[in-house]
């Protein structure tokens, strides 16, 4: 995907038509309309035609804006964390575990700082899975703590020690005030902490708004975003642990 330049559709190919929403702190009348058109004409909408208004409590009302944008995407120069490892099934799953780990590879999972947003993780972690995909209980080498909602860092730190385990699981959805971003920080500074370096799990974040490119900046190894389902985790993990593993005994051959 290089060198293509794309504008979006809307009623005809390339027609640059976009569709935004809004709310803006001002009661429903003619003005907070023209005021909506005058915020979507800065945002580079030319034409801009007002589609939806409505009042949302006192003072406030939502706007959905549809109009032309004169903006091109370069889809040579998107970047995007794509997946660099295969995506196995649950018997090769369980297969590399035990030829590589020959233990159950341990794995703590929680919903960490005032998040109580459980629905992601559960449909990572337990049985029931999610988009016709079981979740990491369901695999047989795996062995699956899953802590819920409102854990605190030390509480899942103490967690991870008590359960040996190789990868550790975050999940944060609310992200007012960036929470999910400082949550994350803290949480993998307590881990560097806590746990000397080359002994220290796994660190997993993942949330629908997570920007994935953004693992390095928050200290953990991987992010995974919307949409994420339990087979890319656990292929993750078993390619994760297996490359630590190889890097470990490389270092002991060279002492
Ligand atoms: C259900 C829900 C609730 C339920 C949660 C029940 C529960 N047990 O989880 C309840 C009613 C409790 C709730 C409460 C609140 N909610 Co709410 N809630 C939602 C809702 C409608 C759906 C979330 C959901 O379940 N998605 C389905 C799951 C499967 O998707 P997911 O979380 O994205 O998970 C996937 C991926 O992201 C990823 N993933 C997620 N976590 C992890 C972790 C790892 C390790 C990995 C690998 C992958 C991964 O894999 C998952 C599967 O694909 C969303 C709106 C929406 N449509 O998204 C709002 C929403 C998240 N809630 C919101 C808000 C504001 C709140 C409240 C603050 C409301 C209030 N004022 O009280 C409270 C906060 C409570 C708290 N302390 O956290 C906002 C958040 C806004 C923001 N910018 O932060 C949203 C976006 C609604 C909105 N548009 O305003 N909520």
């Amino acid at each position: 995907m290089t060198g293509r330049v794309v504008r979006p559709y809307g009623d005809t190919t390339g027609d640059g038509m976009v569709q935004v929403s809004f709310t803006l702190p001002v009661a429903h009348d003619k003005r907070a309309e023209g005021a909506a058109l005058q915020l979507a004409g800065k945002m580079g909408l030319d034409p801009a035609m007002l589609v939806h208004a409505r009042q949302m409590g006192d003072g406030y009302t939502f706007f959905v804006v549809y109009g032309r944008v004169h903006h091109l995407v370069d889809l040579g120069a998107v970047r995007v964390a794509e997946r660099d490892y295969p995506l196995l099934s649950a018997k090769e799953v369980n297969t590399a575990v035990k030829r590589r780990l020959r233990r159950k590879l341990s794995v703590v999972g929680a919903c960490i700082g005032t998040d109580a947003h459980t629905v992601g993780i559960d449909a990572i972690l337990n049985v029931k899975g999610i988009a016709g995909e079981k979740g990491l209980e369901y695999y047989r080498e795996l062995r699956v703590l899953n802590l819920g909602a409102q854990v605190t860092v030390p509480e899942l730190v103490e967690a991870a020690r008590v359960e040996r385990a190789d990868a550790v699981l975050v999940s944060q959805v609310v992200t007012q005030r960036d929470a999910h971003l400082h949550n994350v920080r803290e949480m993998s500074a307590a881990f560097r902490e806590a746990f000397p370096a080359g002994r220290r799990p796994l660190l997993v974040a993942g949330g629908p708004r997570f920007d994935e490119m953004m693992a390095g900046e928050l200290g953990v190894d991987r992010i995974f975003g919307r949409g994420t389902t339990p087979r890319e985790v656990a292929s993750y993990l078993v390619h994760a642990l297996a490359a630590e593993k190889k890097a470990a005994e490389k270092k002991v051959v060279a002492a």
